[in-house]
């Protein structure tokens, strides 16, 4: 047997091999046999945007890859940040016309319009419920162009959630 030969072979039996992760998630492999470095040999930043779990790592001095990387992720996904509709109190639109406005564009019953409404002209100010940003904003814009119609100076506003 040759000796380069037999150099070679015992390299490549102490030579890690690539992980099927480090495949899959350096995609911005750098120059031959190092998938971790750059033309000048240093570490690239890490860019997963998933979490990709290899089946099986592959064995030391198996001569082929034989598993199928996973095709599924795990989305990281973030709840949307919420915000708050608030009602105002005012002294000339009527009680009557706050609740059926409450009932029309916030979905509620009698009995919830109501408890808002004296709420709001108790203390001041009452949260009607929350959404995320686009649905809260108009909604309160809805409710508050129901009461200008009338004449009344009704006012919706939004806040967001701490
Ligand atoms: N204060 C009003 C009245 O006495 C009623 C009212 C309640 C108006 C709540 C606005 O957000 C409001 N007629």
């Amino acid at each position: 047997m040759p000796v380069q030969t037999a150099v070679s072979s015992a390299a490549r039996a102490v030579e890690p091999r690539p992980t099927i992760s480090h495949m899959i998630v350096n995609d911005r492999a750098g120059p031959a046999g190092r998938p971790d470095a750059n033309q000048n040999g240093r570490s690239l930043p890490p860019v997963a945007k998933y979490r990709v779990k290899p089946d099986r790592e592959t064995v030391g001095s198996m001569p082929e890859i034989t598993t199928k990387p996973r095709t599924k992720v795990k989305p990281q996904t973030e709840r949307p940040k919420l915000y708050k509709v608030i009602l105002i109190n005012d002294d000339f639109t009527p009680r009557e016309f706050v609740v059926t406005v409450l009932k029309g564009e916030f979905k509620l019953s009698e009995d919830q319009a109501h408890r808002i409404m004296i709420t709001a002209h108790r203390r001041g100010v009452c949260v009607v419920a929350v959404f995320t940003k686009d649905v809260a904003e108009t909604k309160a814009t809805r409710a508050t162009d129901a009461g200008k119609a009338k004449g009344y100076p009704l006012l919706f506003t939004t806040e967001p959630e701490e």
